[in-house]
């Protein structure tokens, strides 16, 4: 079987980009090359290119910590791959990407990747690096100065391991050499994604070098975006089926939905594309209505499928929204907890939103697990329902559905279904959430005030507020009664007003 790569004969029906690649610069280093990058930002990037034939504005997308892989594959291949699109009736068209120009994995050695981001071409850093590899508190938002990984940084700043000290030996060389700084651009599911990247970079920076923090402070732009497109992880089954369907094989393949949105701050002060020339891209002067409407009725949403839908026995979104209760109580959550908590400006309709996601979720080509949106779930619910649920218990208002979805997450972590099978769990403060299991296994209503106890994800408030104490026992005690579906059938039923 033939391999993707620059001599390959594309099929027809495999439309590919349209520019000189020989003659692409790197303008772009992105740090965390995993599946959404290729989808997302990577390919906008090559829809701009196509369009407007500027040649400056190519990628260098490298790993720092895992994916070491695909950073070979993408090598063998020149750095090409195809991205499927599924329309909502499962119809999939596949395109080649041609953004991407080099890759890099930073382990041991981060020499090239560092002179790469310090080169005077190199205008923006973008990164998906997921929530944890912002290394901040997820409730109060500070870095986490006593996490190895940053210690290291600390002690080490010329041979970082985390994207946050990457940045700051960067930004130093080119401060050193009188090099403009680079604009850095988060891409992540983090709120106000661009403010938190600027706290992590210049705490890091202010416990070695407190003038570099300052000059960081004044002189660099941290955009924040709102990036929005649903990209499941690409398992084996998909490239064998690919590979069936086109005739050749391509082992960085990645699989995504036709819609595609990102919205973005507009500020950057080296230059950027014109990714608004694309469908779904724009710039605004502040992204967080945006931010706050899709983290909390998207990834939300998501969030209370993955650890609900897989307790009741479904291991994808699409399957768990095509059980009629879980579609009634997501609705629910969407329209009558997290939209009423939201100011947007008055063009959106938040249920025409909530319609548009639940169309999405059912889109018949994505195989998107729960288990992978269950990952990580310290790091993910502060913002996709901690904060909303703050804005009901302010108002004394009913959150029934993300009292629902905490506890969900709570029976999640223990680490065994409801029967009895073990579940796989990643999450960087599990063994601190399994050790709390086990110390209160006698006592489901112990467990659930322990856990609520852990300040780094709900805050110092939450611990000590009665209602939301009770609320979370009460879903939580009813969970283990009734098991998730009969849980969720119930919220289903729930009249509007009860
Ligand atoms: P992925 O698993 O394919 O890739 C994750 C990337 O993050 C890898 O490159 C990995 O090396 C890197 N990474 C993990 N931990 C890190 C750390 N501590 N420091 C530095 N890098 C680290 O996941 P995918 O699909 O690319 O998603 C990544 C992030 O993109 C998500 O966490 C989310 O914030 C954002 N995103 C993803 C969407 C999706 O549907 N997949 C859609 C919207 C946003
Ligand atoms: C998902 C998101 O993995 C997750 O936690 O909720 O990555 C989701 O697919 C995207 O945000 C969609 O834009």
């Amino acid at each position: 079987m033939p391999q993707l790569n620059q001599q390959l004969q594309l099929p027809t029906s495999v439309d590919s980009f349209r520019y000189d690649r020989n003659r692409l610069q790197t303008g772009i280093v992105h740090l965390g090359l995993g599946a959404f990058h290729r989808a997302h930002q990577a390919l906008y990037t090559n829809d701009v290119i196509n369009l407007t034939g500027k040649l400056d504005w190519g990628i260098c997308a490298a790993n720092i910590r895992s994916n070491h892989q695909l950073v070979n594959t993408l090598k063998q291949q020149d750095n090409l791959y195809t991205v499927t699109e599924y329309q909502a009736d499962g119809t999939p068209e596949t395109r080649v990407c041609g953004a991407i120009v080099d890759t890099l994995f930073s382990r041991p050695e981060p020499y090239h990747l560092l002179q790469k981001m310090a080169d005077p071409n190199t205008r923006i850093v973008s990164l998906t690096i997921t929530e944890k590899g912002y290394y901040l508190k997820p409730a109060s938002r500070e870095l986490q100065l006593d996490h190895p990984d940053i210690q290291h940084d600390i002690t080490s700043p010329d041979q970082p391991y985390t994207a946050a000290g990457m940045i700051v030996n960067a930004l130093n060389k080119r401060r050193k050499s009188g090099i403009p700084p680079f604009t850095i651009m988060s891409c992540d599911n983090i709120p106000e994604n661009g403010t938190l990247t600027r706290q992590a970079v210049v705490q890091l920076a202010d416990t070695t070098d407190p003038d570099l923090a300052l000059w960081i402070r004044e002189n660099v732009a941290f955009p924040s975006t709102t990036v929005d497109r649903i990209v499941p992880a690409t398992t084996p089954e998909d490239l064998k089926q690919l590979e069936d369907r086109l005739g050749f094989r391509d082992g960085a393949a990645v699989i995504t939905e036709y819609f595609r949105q990102w919205i973005i701050e507009d500020n950057f002060p080296l230059d950027r594309p014109d990714w608004d020339l694309v469908d779904g891209a724009r710039f605004v002067s502040d992204v967080r209505p945006y931010e706050q409407m899709k983290l909390r009725m998207l990834n939300g949403s998501h969030s209370f499928l993955a650890y609900l839908g897989y307790l009741a026995g479904y291991r994808t979104i699409a399957d768990t929204i095509s059980d009629p209760v879980f579609y009634t109580a997501t609705r629910r959550l969407m329209c009558s907890e997290a939209a009423i908590s939201l100011e947007m400006p008055d063009a959106v309709n938040l249920e025409d939103y909530a319609d548009q996601l639940l169309k999405r979720y059912r889109n018949p080509g994505l195989k998107h697990k729960n288990a992978q949106i269950a990952m990580d779930g310290s790091q993910k619910i502060p913002q996709r329902w901690l904060d909303t649920i703050r804005w009901h218990l302010q108002r004394n208002s009913n959150f029934d559905c993300l009292a629902s979805g905490v506890a969900g997450w709570m029976r999640y972590i223990t680490g065994n279904d409801e029967q009895g099978q073990s579940i796989e769990l990643s999450d960087p403060m599990q063994a601190d959430l399994q050790g709390l299991f086990k110390r209160y296994s006698n006592s489901p209503t112990d467990y659930v005030a322990a856990v609520i106890k852990q300040e780094t994800v709900f805050g110092t408030d939450l611990g000590q507020h009665p209602h939301f104490i009770a609320t979370i026992q009460e879903a939580y005690n009813r969970l283990l009664k009734q098991g998730a579906a009969k849980a969720v059938a119930a919220l289903s039923a729930r009249q509007e007003n009860s």
